[in-house]
């Protein structure tokens, strides 16, 4: 199956509802000020958010008059052209050769940040680089099994102290046995932390301190795990952590599982923090990272890829 047809299917919940409502606003009408207005309505209930809306819909009105467009069903191509235009280019993830890269992982609780470790600590494995895991939840009591759960599968090590035990200890071991065994990339879980629990984000900060300090610029990634289908709340998680930690990307998950995709927009639109990967499933292989014309294309476009 091809990468088109995986995230198509992965968005089918999204391109459904989205796409059916579109259809049906815009088809056989002409394009007028009403029709401005419910299409505005509807990208807000999708999750785009009002800000992100109003900036859609004023560069789909730059782009009707441009083309002297009138019929509503030209508005759907106009819209994939628009979004992915707005969402930018592609922003990997770049690991430096020859020398230990860490990424911090991070997020509230649930959202998926140790089934993406699993999914990344797979990837790269395939492609050939040592990989180690730390596990940094030392609150939730499963949490370290689930790491080695997906480690194991991925055939990789895994740090892990006894439950109750301090995260950045975890993180320190951690390090040093990375560089004693020429690990290339070094997998940091953390536990779920809600975003106005002070003492919880200020153990995030002191995580993030060892690694600097102990494996200066080291640090390549400090990735937030947000969920798809929490909406708004989205936009929110990213500010809070984000005065933490510095972010350099965002792993938003369950995109499979919403059946709003909106949420990519407004993050885009609002938020200074790029979307780095997408899960669309539960499957290793189901972390992809974000193409933003693909993305567009697998939630807009007429064609079922
Ligand atoms: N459908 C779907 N499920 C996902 C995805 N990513 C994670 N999950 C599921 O979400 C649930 C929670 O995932 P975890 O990886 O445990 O989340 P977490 O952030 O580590 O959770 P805590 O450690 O408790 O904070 C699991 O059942 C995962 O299988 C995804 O992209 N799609
Ligand atoms: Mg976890």
């Amino acid at each position: 199956m091809g990468f088109m047809q995986k995230l198509a299917d992965g968005l089918a919940k999204a391109r459904e509802k989205f796409l059916v409502k579109l259809d049906a606003l815009i088809v056989g009408r002409k394009i007028d000020e009403s029709l401005y207005e419910e299409l505005e309505e509807l990208l807000i209930l999708n999750d785009v958010g009002v800000t992100a809306s109003a900036r859609l819909l004023k560069h789909l009105r730059k782009l009707v008059s441009e083309r002297k467009v009138q019929e509503g069903h030209f508005l759907r191509p106009l819209l994939q052209e628009i979004v992915s235009e707005r969402l930018g280019k592609p922003e990997a993830i770049e690991l430096q050769q020859g020398r230990l890269n860490v990424f911090l992982v991070v997020g509230v609780n649930g959202v998926g940040k140790t089934t993406s470790i699993g999914k990344l600590a797979q990837y790269y494995r395939e492609q050939g680089l040592k990989i180690m895991c730390a596990a940094g939840d030392t609150f939730r009591a499963a949490a370290a099994q689930q790491l080695e759960i997906w480690a194991e599968r991925a055939g990789v090590q895994v740090i892990a102290h006894a439950a109750g035990g301090d995260p950045a200890a975890v993180v320190y071991d951690a390090l040093h046995s990375a560089r004693a065994k020429g690990i290339d990339l070094l997998l940091v879980d953390t536990a779920g932390r809600l975003h106005n629990k002070t003492n919880l984000m200020q153990e995030l900060g002191k995580v993030r301190r060892i690694i600097e300090r102990e494996a200066p610029d080291a640090l390549r990634e400090i990735l937030l795990v947000v969920d798809a289908s929490t909406g708004q709340n989205a936009l929110s998680q990213v500010r809070e952590f984000a005065e933490i930690v510095p972010l350099t990307g965002i792993i938003l998950t369950k995109l499979d599982g919403t059946a709003k995709g909106g949420i990519v927009l407004a993050i885009r639109e609002e938020q200074q923090v790029p979307i780095k990967l997408i899960g669309v499933g539960e499957k290793a292989s189901d972390l992809r990272p974000f193409d933003p014309q693909e993305f567009a294309a697998a939630l807009l476009s007429s064609k079922t890829p």
